[in-house]
């Protein structure tokens, strides 16, 4: 059901000041950039080496009361989530949900670059905040 590694998001208080520092020192190459209304964040896609594999998803708050600025209060900077592509996010939450897995959203929320989004909660998963990302222009079936 997941197919790979997607990203993993790193919050950070400032995201331009983080884009210099992942660019500066590790040279890792930022792609794309975002900012998502609903989710409350600033968001930054950073490239690996040949961009093949998962990218690093820099997470910035947009407002006080934002999950990222929550985690920022709480836990300071640091890993956030770790996010793995499925094919369809809905069959995917409803297999887990299904395990016995607290999915955060009844239904699919927009991610970064019109992907859909959902997320398990970090007490079901081991404490890690597991994200499943249906990436944009996959097919379904029913749309
Ligand atoms: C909270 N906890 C975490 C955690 N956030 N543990 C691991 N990783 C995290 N990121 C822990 C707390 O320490 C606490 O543990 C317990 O979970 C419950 O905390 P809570 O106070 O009830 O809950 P909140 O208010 O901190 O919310 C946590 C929750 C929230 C995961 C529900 O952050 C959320 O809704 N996240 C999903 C949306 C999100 O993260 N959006 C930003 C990325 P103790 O032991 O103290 O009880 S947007 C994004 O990712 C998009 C753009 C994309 O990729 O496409």
């Amino acid at each position: 059901e997941l197919l790979r590694i997607d990203h993993v998001g790193i919050a950070v208080a400032d995201l331009d000041e983080a884009i210099r520092f992942y660019g500066e020192t590790l040279g890792l190459r930022c792609v794309h950039q975002e900012t998502n209304d609903e989710q409350g964040v600033r968001e930054a896609m950073l490239a690996v080496g040949d961009d093949t594999g998962p990218r690093i998803q820099l997470l910035a708050p947009l407002r006080p009361d934002s999950a990222i600025a929550k985690f920022l209060d709480r836990s300071g900077p640091g890993l956030q989530q770790l996010a793995y592509t499925v094919a369809d996010v809905e069959a995917a939450a409803d297999a887990l949900r299904a395990r016995g897995l607290r999915l955060l959203y009844d239904t699919p929320r927009r991610g970064t670059a019109g992907s859909r989004i959902n997320f398990v909660h970090p007490k079901d998963a081991g404490g890690v905040l597991v994200e499943l990302v249906e990436p944009a222009g996959v097919h379904r079936s029913g749309d």
